[in-house]
């Protein structure tokens, strides 16, 4: 057996609510105060990621992070029992309560930026996790994902580093703007780096640029990469504005293939030259770019065509677009998608899948997952309670029907009982994956 591409699903957390904390992510803006199902919600993400585990793909689970969280509360001075932060908090300001109770961490293509063995200097799989240092809900994830991952991939042949230095020149988003192409999983591919924006430049966009040129080319030192190998791209402020706050908004690659919209890099000719030079003598790069005419970019963001798990599905012989289901409800991709596989391309089927509760917040299928690339001996070491199969899918979706609210409004994160509620869920979910009882703060 040779490298596999495994996807790692951030299992959705109890608090999953719309509280328009993304200042740039239309979705995200658009339904601030609606009410959200946090159990729809997780049960669409099992059900997205059983399906690919079902079709032959490894698929694994990162855990939610612990919400709220009380001590970010604590560091900016509210003291007392959890319930009494809590209570004083909502009191003072609401939306910094919102903050720290986003379930943000659900969106594990922001969870790191992850070099397989095979391009890295010492052998070893290296994974950073993202600081998120641009928005404040995300900005708590660092520490915790750098926990989490060390849970799910212990051992030596995986090197977990610490988020980069949380600072504006550092802004790191994680895996949702790198793409790794290649002939193979196991062989050495082209690590493509997508960044909005120079630390020293005056950021003239109309949304925040999220990630820096300084942060990708500390992660691709950090994790020993061959600099011949790797490309370092800027994505259109153009695709910025309209709202791609991730370029995983606007592209998506795997293997030889790269999908993007003709408006997602910020020089396209050279961008596309730079990864060619950087793939010589490792294969030939397969660009397929959709045209403004076919698919506007409009239509691109709404839809999330390009936030599509792009995958190799066993017994097919060309790639598989695991595609939102608002693709098939709009008629310019789901004619697109139609052009797409009555094709040649490298591109053969499409799938549409139900995320709305994540598609809600900006987070389609691509989002909720991150790749990793395992060796059979890296894959042995994985912890096997994180891994999808058929008894841990129903387990985890009796544990969530348990737990979860069906309903949850923002305004309903002042209510003291769902620190308990969530709290009783986690420390059971702990058990489920095999994290150890003192894998989160409050049960430490
Ligand atoms: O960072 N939404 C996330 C969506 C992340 C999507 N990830 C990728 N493109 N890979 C974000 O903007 C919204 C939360 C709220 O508004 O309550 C949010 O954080």
């Amino acid at each position: 057996m040779s490298a596999i591409e495994a996807n790692f699903d951030g299992l959705i957390g109890p608090t999953h609510n719309y509280a328009g904390l993304s200042f740039g992510n239309v979705a995200s803006d658009k339904n601030r105060g609606a009410v959200s199902s946090p159990l729809g919600a997780v049960l669409e993400g099992l059900g997205k990621a059983k399906a690919l585990a079902d079709a032959g793909l490894v698929q694994g689970i990162l855990p939610p992070q612990a919400r709220p969280d009380t001590e970010y509360l604590r560091r900016l001075g509210f003291s007392g029992s959890d319930t009494s932060v809590l209570e004083t908090a909502w009191r003072a300001d609401p939306v910094l309560v919102r903050n720290v109770y986003s379930a943000s961490p659900m969106w594990a293509a922001n969870a790191a930026m992850v070099s397989p063995s095979a391009d890295t200097q010492d052998r070893r799989l290296h994974m950073t996790p993202a600081n998120l240092a641009t928005t404040l809900h995300r900005s708590i994830e660092g520490k915790s994902t750098q926990n989490a991952l060390n849970a799910v991939f212990p051992g030596q042949a995986f090197k977990v580093h610490a988020p980069l230095p949380l600072q504006s020149t550092f802004a790191d988003e994680g895996a949702a703007n790198h793409v790794r192409l290649c002939a193979e999983h196991g062989e050495p591919g082209v690590e493509i780096f997508v960044y909005g924006r120079e630390s020293g430049e005056t950021w003239q966009g109309r949304y925040p640029a999220r990630q820096t040129r300084e942060s990708c080319e500390a992660i691709a030192r950090a994790h020993g990469l061959d600099m011949k190998r790797c490309v370092f791209i800027r994505q259109a402020q153009a695709a910025i504005d309209a709202g791609a706050f991730h370029n995983d908004v606007v592209c998506v690659g795997t293997l030889k293939t790269l999908f993007f919209h003709t408006l997602a890099f910020e020089d396209k000719a050279e961008a596309l030259e730079q990864i060619r030079q950087a793939a010589a003598g490792l294969f030939d790069p397969i660009f397929v770019e959709v045209a403004e005419a076919d698919v506007p970019i409009r239509d691109a963001i709404s839809s999330y065509l390009f936030n599509s798990q792009l995958l190799a599905m066993p017994g097919d012989d060309r790639l598989m677009l695991n595609a939102p289901i608002e693709c098939e409800e709009t008629d310019s991709t789901r004619n697109y998608c139609d052009m797409l596989t009555a094709g040649n391309g490298p591109i053969g089927r499409v799938n549409f899948v139900d995320v709305r509760q994540s598609m809600r917040n900006g987070g389609g299928p691509a989002c909720l997952r991150l790749r990793v690339v395992l060796t059979p001996a890296e894959l042995a070491s994985v912890n096997p309670a994180c891994l999808m199969n058929d008894a841990r899918y129903e387990t985890l979706c009796d544990w969530a029907r348990a737990h979860y609210r069906d309903a949850l409004h923002p305004d309903d994160l002042g209510d003291p009982a769902l620190i308990e509620e969530s709290r009783t869920a986690l420390d059971a979910l702990t058990g489920l994956l095999d994290l150890g009882s003192d894998f989160y703060p409050f049960q430490r």
